[in-house]
């Protein structure tokens, strides 16, 4: 698959178009929480927004809304409104009465030789108290406030991310693989005076010190302009500090030891609004400055819960494993909130997937008898690389799997589908973003035949619509490419961008809004930055984004981001990035840079540049090649034509150049580039 941009409009160039479908089996469709195909029928647009009735239903109410969608400030709209409830109280003391001693948390710690702890739901109300009293009482912490978790994949995230809800505190957890400095720019962005961290965890089977990036984020949050008061330190292993870094005076305290001062305390859950906010979680845009969206207690949790149920088909007796990191949206949706709410056991894993063999996944899933199974296509890709035959050598037995975060290639899809579900297990491929909440576009399992390539039709109560450039709906079938929409606001969605309700508009509303002045929901369809093709059996194919992100291994960057970032190296005038195709990855960051006069090109810049990038983002956002350039090809007006470095990169037709101010420029880089 591949994108060229001409001027404004977008054209995609589709490698695939495939028309295989593969059907769920008896054995399956027998057990399924839905096998209704009415069930679109029951969710169909006149029968919106009441519809959603049914997923709040499956919550835990201390008041019920009187408004199921408040539409007064559109498009900020509003879910169940008049609603009272609690996050942490649906997730945790809900089932306290069924099933206390039911495993809530599988951890499954990344050296083989610690045990895996499997943490009751009792015991996680435990510490989701324990954890809170210290908040409220050591931190003064109260609803409204914002706090910014910087945490690794150990229980002490869901437990901390709960502790939070309980008492209506906002939490903004930053990816631990997120360089420090990235995590104190969102600590200034959304105001938290107070993180929570770690002191270290495995990763490839080296103890990290991540105590190290906690103390940059707090310069970093501190030279912005943003105060620290408090870094609650969890430790890897209570009681035994891992790291080499000092603990500072006053500001620095070991949390487990916190905790234990708060033995057995309990903490009435809060009754929140459902229209406060339960979390922020921050994403790539088409400028530098990440998006913090804003998601809420009812609609958010009412959503993912439903989606849980019936789109991952989570029954109580399931063990469930989404292997991303709760550091994102996927993590946030479907390891804690809708597994929790279901009163699932859910899986966290800490480390890598193929640590320290290709085989471990499937070792994990034989221990701990996983039936259900969460992973992104740069992760099917990457065990497909290394242990392709891995999977027929251990005794699992999947029922459904789902692929997220980008598109998979029917290729890497069927073997996905033969060698990991062994033929048995459904796949679902869910298409959605950190600002719609939960799933959008993905078959039903037990209902819709699954076709690899194509994520699926709108999910029920979901009615997706592809727009070109000029607002015609492309037909399906038509074979077009546009921009997909979806037609009606979802309990899911994010509410705004945190302190930003101009950008939210202009971002997701304002290219197809009909009149700014409309509080009715038909004249504002959500754009989602995604090109797609609507095919005839209605199902949707993913071609990627239209904006300045770069979508690494299902991770969003922006562009701008990494190129400020370059930027922010010494003798650097200008940075461009653009996408390159990547066979694990599915795309990776190109850096073009010029040097200021007098500065000369050299290999140790190069190094240089990919280290500051890594630096002030994180690993992930590394660039794959350095070019240090003469000059950037440019418009006459000095704007910076990316899509002919993209071309260089891609070893594309670079089309017509005679435009540019400096033309002879191109051949220059791309003789340099390709050789
Ligand atoms: C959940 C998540 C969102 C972007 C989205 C799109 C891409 C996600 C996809 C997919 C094709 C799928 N994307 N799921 N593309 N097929 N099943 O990934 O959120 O990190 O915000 O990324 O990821 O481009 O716009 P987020």
């Amino acid at each position: 698959m591949s994108k060229q941009e001409h001027g404004s409009s977008t054209h995609y160039a589709v490698h695939w178009q495939e028309e295989q479908y593969y059907y769920p089996g008896p054995e399956f469709i027998g057990q399924a929480n839905c096998t209704d195909p009415e069930i679109y029928q029951r969710f169909s647009l006149d029968k919106f927004p009441e519809c959603y009735k049914e997923f709040a239903e499956l919550l835990h109410w201390d008041r019920y809304w009187h408004t199921t969608l408040d539409t007064s400030d559109a498009p900020f709209w509003k879910w169940f409104a008049g609603g009272r409830l609690n996050a942490s109280y649906n997730c945790v003391d809900r089932h306290l009465q069924k099933h206390k001693n039911k495993t809530a948390i599988h951890f499954v710690p990344e050296l083989e030789d610690e045990p895996i702890e499997h943490m009751t739901y009792q015991e996680l109300y435990r510490r989701v108290n324990e954890t809170a009293a210290v908040l409220q009482e050591f931190c003064g912490l109260k609803a409204g406030d914002r706090v910014t978790l910087y945490l690794p994949m150990t229980p002490e995230l869901p437990v901390t991310m709960l502790a939070c809800a309980r008492l209506g505190i906002i939490h903004c957890q930053v990816f631990a693989g997120f360089s420090g400095k990235a995590c104190g720019d969102r600590m200034w962005d959304s105001e938290s005076d107070i993180l929570i961290t770690m002191d270290a965890y495995y990763r490839g089977g080296r103890l990290l010190n991540h105590k190290a990036n906690a103390d940059q984020a707090v310069q970093a949050a501190e030279s912005a302009g943003q105060k620290v008061s408090r870094v609650l330190v969890w430790r890897r292993f209570p009681g035994r500090y891992s790291s080499a870094e000092p603990m500072v005076e006053n500001r620095d305290y070991f949390l487990d030891e916190l905790v234990k001062q708060n033995k057995n305390a309990t903490i009435q859950p809060v009754s929140m609004p459902a229209e406060d906010i339960l979390f922020l979680m921050y994403t790539s845009g088409s400028t530098g400055r990440p998006k913090g969206c804003q998601h809420s207690i009812g609609g958010y949790l009412s959503y993912v819960t439903w989606m849980s149920k019936y789109v991952q088909d989570i029954h109580p007796e399931d063990v469930y494993w989404c292997m991303a990191d709760i550091g994102w949206i996927t993590g946030h949706s479907f390891i804690v909130y809708g597994p929790l709410s279901l009163g699932a056991s859910t899986v966290i894993y800490e480390g890598v997937p193929t640590y320290p063999d290709a085989g471990r996944c499937w070792r994990i899933a034989q221990e701990l008898d996983v039936n259900i199974f969460h992973t992104s296509p740069t992760a099917v890709r990457a065990l497909r690389k290394v242990g392709g035959d891995e999977p027929a050598r251990y005794n699992y037995h999947f029922k459904h799997m789902t692929s997220v975060g980008e598109p998979i290639e029917p290729d890497v899809w069927r073997w996905y589908y033969e060698v990991v579900g062994k033929g048995r297990a459904v796949i679902v491929d869910t298409w959605w973003q950190t600002e719609t909440g939960g799933f959008l576009c993905s078959t039903m399992p037990a209902i819709d035949p699954m076709k690899p390539g194509s994520a699926g039709p709108g999910l029920p109560g979901i009615h997706p619509v592809v727009y070109d450039d000029e607002g015609n709906e492309l037909k399906p079938g038509e074979g077009k490419a546009g921009n997909l929409c979806i037609r009606n606001p979802w309990p899911g969605a994010f509410q705004s961008i945190w302190k930003d309700r101009e950008r939210y508009i202009k971002s997701y509303y304002g290219k197809y809004n009909r009149d700014p002045q409309s509080k009715d929901w038909r004249d504002w369809p959500y754009m989602a930055g995604d090109a797609a093709v609507l095919e005839s059996d209605g199902y949707v194919r993913i071609l990627g984004r239209i904006d300045d992100v770069i979508n690494v291994s299902g991770h969003r960057l922006g562009t701008k981001e990494i190129e400020s970032a370059a930027l922010s190296a010494e003798g650097v005038a200008e940075a461009a990035v653009v996408a390159m195709p990547d066979e694990i990855k599915g795309m990776v960051p190109d850096l073009y840079v010029s040097l200021k006069p007098g500065i000369d090109p050299s290999h140790e810049l190069e190094k240089k540049l990919i280290s500051t990038v890594a630096d002030v983002l994180g690993k992930i956002a590394r660039p794959a090649h350095v070019y240090i350039v003469p000059d950037m090809p440019k418009t006459r007006s000095g704007k910076i034509m990316r899509r002919v470095l993209a071309s260089i990169s891609n070893r594309r037709d670079i089309g017509d150049v005679s435009t540019l101010a400096n033309p002879e420029i191109v051949e220059e880089i791309r003789q340099q580039v390709q050789g």
